[in-house]
C-alpha cells in the first residue's frame, strides 16, 4: 500500500499533493508541467536548468530552486513538506536529495509512473508497449510505432526515445498505443506499470558506473516484464532475457514469445531465409504464417542480424497487439531508419563508409562487426567502465586496421595490442574538431576493395564531441569531403 494510492487518474483530486520534481530537462519540464495541471503544488528543484524552461515555469507559477548548494537544497525540501519526489531519470539513486527523501519516507517516483497513472487524460486508458535492452530498442521502438500506424492504430514512440512519456499521454491526438522505449534508468526508479506488451531485447555490459554491477543492471532491465497483460517478449538468442522473464512477477496471463534470427520454434517469431515467419499468434502449434521478407525493406538499408533480430521482436510485440501480418510488411516497406545506425554514408571503388556513431557500447559495435568481412575499425571514447578486450579478441580476423580516437586511448590500444596483434593500429591525437578529418585521411590510406571502414566505436562520444549524432555527423562529412570528392 502506498500512500499516494488514491491518486491513480488523471480524474483523481491531486489538489492536496506537494511534490517536488528533481531536475529540469525534458522529462523533469513535462512532469512539473503535468502536476500543474492537475493542481498538484510543485517544487522543482535542479543543479541547472535552460533560461527558457525557467521562463515557462515562471510563467507558470512553479516555484523553483535551481543550482543551490545542498544545504540550502536540503532545508527547503524538508520545509516543502513534500509526499513525492519525482525525478529525472539521469539522476544517481545516491544522490544526497533522493537519499534525503529515502530516509523521510517520502515516495520517490520517475515520470513513467506518474504517465501510467494519469494514462486516462481522454477517458480510455492508453495501452503500453513497453521495450528495454542494451542494444536496438530504439529501432525495435520504432518498428513497433510503424506496425501500429500501418494496422491504422493511434500510436506513438515515446520515453527515452526522446518524446517524455507525458507529452504523449497529453497529446490531444489521443494515442491508444504508447510505444514506450525505456531505459534501466528509468526502469530503475519505476514502481508500477502493467504494460499489454513487454520485451527485453538483450543484456551486455553498460552503464556500469550508473548501476554498480551487471547483475544489478540485469535485475533493473528485468523489471519490465513484472505485471505484463498480454505477452512477454524474449530473445532466443540471449539466454539472460528469458531468464529475467522466469523471475518475473504478475506475468501469469501473459503468453511467452520467443525472437530469433533463426527458424522458428513452436511460440517464437523468426527468419526462415529471408522470410519473417510467425510461429507464435497462429491457431495450431504447427502452423508457420509468412509476415513479410527482407525485400519489403528500402534498399538503402544495411541488413544485418541485429537489424532482422530487431524486426522479429517488433513483429512479436505487433503481433500481440493483434497487427496482422499484411500490415507488418507494410510498416517494413515504409520504414526508415534514423541516422547513424550502421548507416552507409557512401559506397566507392568497392569500400563502404558506414556510420554507426550509435554504437556507443561493445554489444552494440560487435552488432555492427558482425555485418561486414573486412574492417578499418574507428573506435574508442568514453568507455564507462566497460571492457572492450572481449569485443577485440572475438572480431580480431575481421579488422584490418584500427584507427582509434577518444581522449583516453590507453584501454584501446591496450586491449588491440593483446588481443589483435596483427592489426595494424593508428591513433588519433588531433583537436577534437579535427579528428574525423584525420580519421578519414588514414583510413583513405589503408581500405582498399571490399573493406568497409566503419564508425562503430563502442564507446560513448561526449570526450570528444557533443553527443553520438555529433560525432556520426562529423565523420559523414569528413568521408563526403575528403572521398566522395
Ligand atoms: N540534474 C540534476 N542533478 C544531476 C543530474 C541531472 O539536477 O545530478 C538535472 C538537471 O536539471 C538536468 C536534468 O536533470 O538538466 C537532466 O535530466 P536527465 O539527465 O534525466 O535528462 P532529461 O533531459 O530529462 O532526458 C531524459 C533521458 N535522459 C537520461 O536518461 C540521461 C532521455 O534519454 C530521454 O529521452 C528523456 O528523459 C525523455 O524520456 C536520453 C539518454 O541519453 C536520450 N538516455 C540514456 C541512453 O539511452 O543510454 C539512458
Amino acid at each position: 500500500m502506498s500512500k499516494l494510492d488514491h491518486l491513480q487518474s488523471w480524474h483523481s483530486d491531486w489538489s492536496e499533493l506537494k511534490a517536488v520534481v528533481f531536475g529540469l530537462g525534458v522529462s523533469g519540464f513535462s512532469v512539473a508541467d503535468t502536476l500543474n495541471e492537475l493542481g498538484a503544488t510543485v517544487l522543482v528543484i535542479a543543479d541547472k536548468a535552460d533560461d527558457k524552461s525557467l521562463d515557462i515555469l515562471d510563467a507558470l507559477g512553479i516555484d523553483s530552486l535551481i543550482g543551490k548548494d545542498s544545504e540550502t537544497v536540503a532545508k527547503r525540501f524538508s520545509e516543502f513538506g513534500a509526499q513525492l519526489i519525482v525525478t529525472s531519470p539521469g539522476i544517481k539513486p545516491d544522490n544526497a536529495l533522493l537519499v534525503q527523501a529515502g530516509e523521510a519516507d517520502i515516495e520517490i517516483w520517475t515520470d513513467i509512473d506518474l504517465a501510467w497513472r494519469v494514462r486516462d487524460k481522454f477517458g480510455k486508458p492508453s495501452q503500453w508497449i513497453c521495450i528495454t535492452g542494451t542494444n536496438g530498442k530504439t529501432t525495435v521502438t520504432q518498428l513497433v510505432e510503424q506496425m501500429l500506424l500501418s494496422a491504422g492504430i493511434r500510436a506513438v514512440a515515446c520515453g527515452n526515445i526522446g518524446k517524455p512519456i507525458l507529452d504523449a499521454v497529453r497529446d490531444p491526438a489521443e494515442f491508444e498505443v504508447l510505444a514506450v522505449e525505456l531505459s534501466s534508468f528509468q526502469l530503475h526508479y519505476t514502481n508500477h506499470i502493467e504494460p499489454l506488451a513487454s520485451t527485453v531485447l538483450n543484456l551486455a555490459e553498460d552503464h556500469l558506473d550508473w548501476h554498480g554491477s551487471m547483475q544489478e543492471y540485469g535485475r533493473t532491465k528485468g523489471k519490465i516484464y513484472n505485471n505484463t497483460k498480454l505477452c512477454c517478449v524474449y530473445n532466443v538468442g540471449d539466454k539472460q532475457t528469458s531468464e529475467l522473464l522466469a523471475k518475473a512477477t504478475n506475468t501469469d496471463e501473459a503468453q511467452a514469445v520467443g525472437f530469433t534470427v533463426n527458424t522458428p520454434a513452436p511460440n517464437e517469431i523468426g527468419w526462415v531465409e529471408d522470410i519473417l515467419v510467425d510461429r507464435a499468434f497462429v491457431d495450431d502449434a504447427s502452423e508457420a504464417l509468412e509476415l513479410a521478407t527482407l525485400n519489403d525493406l528500402n534498399e538503402s538499408i544495411i541488413v544485418s542480424p541485429h537489424l532482422m533480430s530487431n524486426i522479429a521482436a517488433a513483429a512479436s510485440l505487433a503481433r500481440a497487439a493483434g497487427v496482422q501480418p499484411h500490415e507488418i510488411a507494410r510498416a517494413l516497406q515504409e520504414f526508415q531508419l534514423d541516422h547513424h545506425r550502421i548507416e552507409l554514408v557512401l559506397r566507392k571503388d568497392g569500400i563502404e563508409w558506414v556510420d554507426d556513431s550509435k554504437a556507443t557500447n561493445p554489444h552494440a559495435a560487435a552488432a555492427a562487426l558482425s555485418s561486414f568481412d573486412s574492417v578499418v575499425w574507428v573506435v574508442g571514447g568514453l568507455l564507462k567502465g566497460v571492457d572492450i578486450s572481449a569485443l577485440v579478441a572475438k572480431y580480431s580476423s575481421k579488422l584490418k586496421a584500427a584507427i582509434v580516437i577518444g581522449l583516453d586511448t590507453e584501454p584501446v590500444l591496450e586491449a588491440l595490442a593483446k588481443h589483435s596483434p596483427n592489426t595494424q593500429v593508428h591513433e588519433v591525437k588531433t583537436e577534437p574538431s579535427e579528428v574525423m578529418s584525420e580519421v578519414v585521411r588514414i583510413a583513405k590510406g589503408i581500405a582498399t576493395d571490399g573493406d568497409a571502414v566503419l564508425l562503430a566505436p563502442a564507446a560513448a562520444s561526449m570526450d570528444q564531441f557533443k553527443d553520438y549524432a555529433h560525432r556520426g555527423q562529423q565523420f559523414a562529412e569528413a568521408v563526403r569531403k575528403e572521398v566522395q570528392g
